[in-house]
């Protein structure tokens, strides 16, 4: 049955919402409902039983405004505008029941519900603040009541019993809260820091770490990106490998460190001139790599990849059993222009094929093959 009731409180609220706020929000739905109840049945019995007008004039417009601030919650999921309305009804219902009611009928009681509703709803430093402000003024009338309330009856040491239990109950709301903010601070660090690492490997996971391009891994995610995004554009779509031409023959002359340095520099040429957003390169593994790109002209396509293949040559990287006497790459292009299929394998083929027929033909060189469907 508890469990049924207590939805009552959080109903609306979702998983994505931050735990200080679904904290906040049960908060005022709990005040406010219980308020509302306790609100309507003093406003009852002090109109009808105990004739106290004042008393049930007071009950009812602190009624509305936390209906009007209930109402606010539970439509806008406006929690400082709630916490702000709360605060102030509080603050104004409970000092005019203090003033009118003064000591009769247990009526101090409610004044303990302050702190815990001022700091809950403002947190500790703001909720310490309005709830000193309100002791002083509640203090101050419940001293001046002094051998003058309950027919004299209200002496010091009631009073300060009085004292002494709000300032205890304002302190343990204020430390309570602190310890809470604190412990929630921490919290939201190490999962800010936990954040990081995911996104840190995540990155790492579509990465090659030698020459920080992206990986095959990363290929089909890309393509079907960039797909996409060639034919919202009605744009030439292309997809090249590259392959480092007799890089075997580098390794065993030049060793394979010399090989990495290689394969580094390669890459920063293919960084270098695909800087576009539209275009992407990949490390498809050992010295082949690949590429997508798109513009509104195969000619601008096929420039900026034969530029490729001519700035990897002005490297002029040595390499003494190549008869380019330096290190070149070959190229097989696959361009389409025709959106209606995504196919990815196919364009790889194709690609494949033209990059065999660059390097039966010679190798340092692009070879093309446009298609029209895939
Ligand atoms: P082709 O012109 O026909 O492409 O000849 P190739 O020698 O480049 O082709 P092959 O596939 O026979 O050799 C590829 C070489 O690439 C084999 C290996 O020594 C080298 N290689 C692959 N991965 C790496 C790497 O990560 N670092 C280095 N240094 N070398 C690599
Ligand atoms: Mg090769
Ligand atoms: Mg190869």
């Amino acid at each position: 049955m508890f469990e049924k009731f207590s939805k009552i409180f959080y109903m609306g609220v979702d998983e994505k919402t931050p735990y200080s706020k679904v904290r906040k929000f049960v908060f005022l739905n709990i005040i406010l409902i219980i308020s509302l109840f306790f609100l309507s049945v003093f406003g009852i019995y002090n109109y009808i039983v105990t004739h106290r007008y004042d008393v049930a004039l007071i009950d009812f417009v602190a009624f509305v405004i936390f209906l009007y601030a209930l109402y606010t919650i539970r439509k806008d999921h406006s929690i400082a505008q709630a916490s702000t309305i709360v605060s102030i009804n509080s603050f104004i219902l409970l000092i005019a029941l203090v003033y009118f009611v003064q000591a009769r009928e247990f009526t101090l009681i409610w004044v303990l519900f302050f702190p815990v509703i001022a700091i809950f709803t403002h947190g500790s430093n703001k909720g310490l603040l309005l709830s000193s402000i309100f002791y002083v003024i509640v203090f101050t009338i419940a001293y001046l009541g002094i051998d003058i309330w309950l027919n004299g009856m209200w002496d010091l040491a009631s009073f300060s019993r009085f004292v002494a239990a709000n300032s205890a109950m304002l302190f343990i709301t204020y430390f309570f809260e602190r310890s809470f903010e604190a412990a929630h601070k921490k919290l939201a660090k190490n999962r800010s820091i936990e954040q990081q690492y995911i996104m840190a490997l995540e990155e790492a996971s579509i990465t090659d770490p030698l020459t920080q391009l992206y990986n095959r891994r990363h290929l089909d995610v890309m393509f079907h990106e960039k797909f996409l995004k060639a034919k919202a554009n009605n744009s030439y779509f292309a997809f090249f490998i590259l392959d480092i031409d007799h890089f075997k023959d580098y390794n065993d002359t030049y060793g394979h460190i010399a090989g990495d340095i290689a394969l580094k520099a390669v890459a920063d040429v293919l960084k270098e001139s695909m800087r576009r957003e539209a275009d992407s390169v990949f490390r498809l593994g050992g010295e082949e790599f690949a590429g997508i790109l798109m513009a509104d002209s195969e000619e601008k396509i096929i420039r900026l990849i034969e530029s490729i293949r001519t700035n990897i040559e002005h490297l002029a990287i040595e390499h003494c059993r190549s008869s380019f006497r330096c290190i070149t790459v070959s190229i097989g292009v696959c361009i389409i222009h025709n959106f209606e299929a995504e196919n990815l394998d196919k364009m790889y083929k194709i690609a494949d094929s033209a990059l065999y027929e660059a390097k039966t033909e010679g190798r340092n060189q692009i070879r093309v093959k446009s298609i029209s469907t895939l």
